[in-house]
């Protein structure tokens, strides 16, 4: 793998909206990842290979080289940080908005409102910003549920449809940020690999403008 590239990609949303991308860069993979058990899936192209990972541990394996690139979502590097990693393309793929959402039928609201959410860094950024004090809760899913059974006032999540919201009675109080997918590329890879990244990233970009 010394010249050859490795892509980091979550299953799900991200691999199936990065899929046309790379076809457009004529890579196929080998499998198909939601019908494998393998962690590392061979393309069409010897010099290419894909590793699926956890959405949120994308940036982690490109920032420690475990990735030559990767695919993440924005909500998921302002959580990361950023650091080693450079970020040079908007896919415009997996399009959600991060948002502050409570119940329909709400309380008067403490003065010190809690919130659960998985995304502690832009939660706190987001209120610090605001000046207001808030308590952060920490959950690593189904956040949800939170304010249905007061473990806290509001929850910040991704929404795309707003489907799961409504569904249990809480509806979107402010919009954070719009969140799309990012290409990403370990820092290193690109001076060290600066010819086999650069024409892949050209190639993606091309994609994402016939695809807009
Ligand atoms: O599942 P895992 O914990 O491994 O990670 P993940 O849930 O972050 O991964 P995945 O594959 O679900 O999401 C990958 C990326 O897709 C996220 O980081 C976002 O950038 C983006 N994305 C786009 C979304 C959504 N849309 C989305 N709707 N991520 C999650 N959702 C969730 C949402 O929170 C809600 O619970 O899907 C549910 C349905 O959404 P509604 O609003 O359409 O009902
Ligand atoms: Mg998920």
């Amino acid at each position: 793998m010394q010249s050859g590239l490795t892509i980091a990609l979550s299953k799900g949303r991200i691999f199936k909206e990065t899929l046309p991308l790379l076809a457009h860069a004529g890579i196929e993979p080998a499998e198909d990842p939601e019908n494998s058990r393998k962690l590392i899936l061979p393309t069409n192209r010897e010099n290419v290979r894909l590793i699926v990972v956890r959405a949120s541990d994308v940036p982690t394996y490109v920032q420690y080289g475990g990735a030559d690139l990767g695919v993440a979502g924005k909500d998921v590097l302002m959580e990361h940080g950023g650091e080693g990693l450079y970020e040079p393309l908007d896919l415009r793929i997996a399009r959600c908005k991060l948002m502050v959402a409570g119940r329909m039928d709400e309380e008067p609201l403490p003065g010190r409102m809690r919130i659960a959410t998985k995304f502690v860094r832009s939660t706190r950024q987001h209120f610090a910003r605001q000046g207001r004090q808030v308590e952060i809760i920490k959950l690593y899913g189904s956040m949800e549920l939170a304010p249905l059974v007061g473990l806290a006032d509001r929850i910040v999540d991704v929404v795309d449809t707003g489907n799961t919201l409504r569904a249990n009675g809480l509806e979107p109080k402010e919009r954070i940020a719009d969140i799309s997918s990012r290409l990403i590329v370990n820092r290193a890879s690109l001076k060290m690999k600066h010819r086999a990244v650069s024409d892949f990233v050209h190639c993606i970009e091309e994609a994402v403008n016939n695809h807009a």
